[in-house]
């Protein structure tokens, strides 16, 4: 079974980072070992929260991944709790990094042209160091703006998405993503390789809620790991994330809990034996 690490947040309620990761991952037949960043009552788009820093913990953590002699097919990272974490997550990827494991940086920041609660200019300083290590990011327009260091505009068309994808991709990273841009009544998501541009969309739905880049990533990276190449890990993950957008936006329940992956999953599943046929 192919194992993939992912150093993220651990929020208790509301939906993200570990929390949608860990049973996505797992629903697509790949050992999901989640480092934890930091613990948190509920993520930080509540008005107050309660988070503990787990900062010192992750080199132990990796001292007994190397004691036992463990690997891992992928890396990924998400939402990093302090600046702090920046520099030993580095060290975990230079570690445990082997020819064909695959890193996969998605730069949470912000969103809708705000940085979430802590994030700092000098956080995305870090950040852009990060993503220079990645074989796969995947900022949304925020954060592709924040790591280029330019203003956001949230009307960007698609001659700025390419233009900021080639300069995302200059800062050292093999592929870019910018996830979820507004166009009209669709949601656009666009890819480049180095060479090649790939676009892919969805209809809006009116919803915004935390997780859907998490699960955004958490698919693309899951169909990477199994094989997939990183237009087809993009085109499952729009599919994705767009059909959660729509069942968060049909459930009664406040959306501030978070994305509703789970009821995705049976369509996760659904679409994965279309393309891998069903398991004997
Ligand atoms: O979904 C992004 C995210 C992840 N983790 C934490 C967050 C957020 C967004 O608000 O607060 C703790």
């Amino acid at each position: 079974m192919k194992r993939i690490a992912t150093i993220q947040d651990f929020s208790c309620v509301g939906k993200c980072s570990l929390t949608v990761a860990l049973p996505i991952i797992s629903a697509m037949g790949i050992e999901c070992c989640g480092i934890p960043t930091a613990v948190l009552s509920n993520h930080t788009g509540f008005p107050c929260f309660y988070s503990h820093d787990l900062t010192d913990d992750i080199p132990k953590i990796s001292e007994q991944f190397n004691a036992h002699k463990i690997t891992f097919d992928a890396i990924s990272t998400g939402y990093i709790a302090s600046i702090g974490q920046m520099a030993l997550i580095e060290e975990f990827i230079r570690e445990f990094r082997r020819d064909d494991t695959l890193i996969f940086v998605d730069p949470v920041m912000g969103d809708y042209g705000r940085l979430y609660s802590q994030i700092t200019e000098e956080y995305a300083e870090k950040m852009r160091r990060l993503c220079a290590h990645a074989d796969v990011i995947t900022p949304n327009l925020t954060e592709a703006f924040m790591l280029l260091g330019e203003e956001y505009n949230a009307h960007a068309d698609r001659g700025v998405i390419r233009s900021l994808l080639e300069r995302l991709v200059a800062l050292g990273a093999e592929n870019a993503v910018i996830t979820g841009v507004q166009r009209g009544n669709e949601i656009v998501c666009t890819g480049f390789d180095g060479e090649k541009f790939y676009e892919q969309s969805n209809t809006l739905y009116n919803v915004s809620c935390s997780g859907t880049g998490d699960l955004f990533s958490a698919v693309m990276l899951g169909a990477m790991v199994n094989g997939r190449s990183f237009a087809e890990g993009l085109d499952l993950a729009v599919k994705i994330s767009g059909e959660a957008a729509r069942l968060t936006l049909l459930d009664p329940d406040r959306p501030a809990y978070g994305v509703n992956f789970e009821q995705t999953i049976p369509y996760l599943i659904e679409q994965l034996e279309k393309r891998n046929g069903k398991p004997q």
